[in-house]
């Protein structure tokens, strides 16, 4: 799961966050035995400051035998700097294995099997300082070091990765901005892309004029129909007042809108994912100042159309509690790492 924002102090440079995650590090490989509420981390210390994170995830990204701890961090100073790591774990160190280019700021990271080999890939969605060009790179294992490939073909700000036409392999869903001046205007909308990785390369199979900017998109299967679903936060602009979006992909008709009504949340969309549990897809929601939390389900009511339901459960409100924090699942050690705040984190079995 990806999380959202937050404030570091503008004293941290990014070799400062490094030294901090390598403080957490020792702390998470020495709390691993501990599967409920996990020891305190020295990660953040004084100045009030919260860390922030792009994106955690723990993959397979080479061919050892252990997760490798994939990351990007980011710092409140001026100018903003993300900086994306690869890392391992030996004797309870960190050791960075592939760091990327400061000059791209990132803006959303993706971690998942893009190809057909055994390994996991990592998808960087970014900007280039100062021209706000969008920038798409994958980094992935080659035998004996990482490589990056950015695509001349796409470029994104958003993505996720999910099976939306239910053929057993998944896709891109990328937020295409074409016009990043203008869609922060209203005048010019998003648009949704269904790509696939083939051969080293992003091949586009669908398009979809949003009509708006997306500013969160998550991908699953909402109802439990085997298709993954694609679901988007779309911005207060041209008279909506913002809005939860749900599409589907029909490998003919391309992809189509399921579900959308303005005026459905009382307030702006502050933070998406879809997260899964007992065998079900949620739709996490966060929303307004008060940071309100709330858990759908996708339902075909025949009649009227797809709606979203409001689910409650332990579990959501688990996973809820988390969403301001950073969260990844690790195979490795059967449980969701999460970070509370900047003091603690916590092991939450599957
Ligand atoms: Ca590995
Ligand atoms: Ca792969
Ligand atoms: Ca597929
Ligand atoms: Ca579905």
């Amino acid at each position: 799961m990806r999380s959202g924002t937050g404030l570091v102090p503008s004293v941290f440079v990014s070799s400062a966050v490094t030294m901090l995650w390598i403080a957490w590090a020792v702390t998470l490989v020495a709390d691993t035995r501990h599967l409920e509420r996990a020891g305190r981390s020295s990660m953040i210390s004084g100045g009030g400051g919260y860390y922030a994170s792009v994106g955690l995830a723990f993959a397979q990204m080479d061919d050892d035998t252990h997760e490798e701890f994939v990351t990007v961090e980011t710092t409140a100073g001026f100018p903003r700097e993300t900086v994306a790591t690869i890392s391992t774990w030996a004797n309870g160190t960190r050791k960075i294995e592939w760091q990327g280019e400061p000059s791209i700021l990132v803006s959303s990271m993706l971690v998942g099997n893009i190809d057909d080999d055994d390994l996991d890939e990592l998808v960087l969605f970014g900007e280039w300082n100062y021209t706000g060009k969008n920038t798409l790179n994958v980094i992935q294992w080659n035998g004996s070091s990482y490589r990056t490939t950015g695509s001349d073909r796409l470029s994104a700000r958003l993505g996720a990765l999910g099976d939306v036409d239910a053929d057993g392999r998944e896709e891109f869903v990328f937020v295409h901005v074409p016009n990043p001046a203008a869609e922060a205007e209203g005048t010019e909308p998003a648009m949704l892309q269904v790509a696939e990785y083939r051969d080293g390369r992003f091949e586009r199979t669908h398009d979809y004029d949003v009509g708006h900017g997306v500013m969160a998109i998550a991908v699953g299967d909402l109802d439990g129909d085997g298709r993954a679903e694609i679901a988007t936060s779309e911005e207060a602009n041209r008279g909506v007042r913002g809005q939860i979006a749900i599409y589907t992909v029909d490998p003919d008709l391309g992809i189509r809108r399921l579900f959308a009504r303005d005026g459905f949340l009382k307030e702006r969309v502050t933070y998406l994912a879809i997260f899964a549990s007992g065998g079900a897809d949620y739709l996490l929601v966060e929303q307004g100042r008060q940071r309100w939390k709330s858990a759908f389900r996708l339902v075909d009511s025949q009649d009227s159309g797809f709606e979203l339901i409001r689910v409650e459960a332990d579990r959501v409100r688990v996973f809820a509690d988390g969403l301001r924090s950073t969260m990844a699942y690790s195979s490795e050690r059967g449980a969701y790492v999460r970070f509370l705040d900047q003091e603690t984190i916590e092991f939450i079995p599957e």
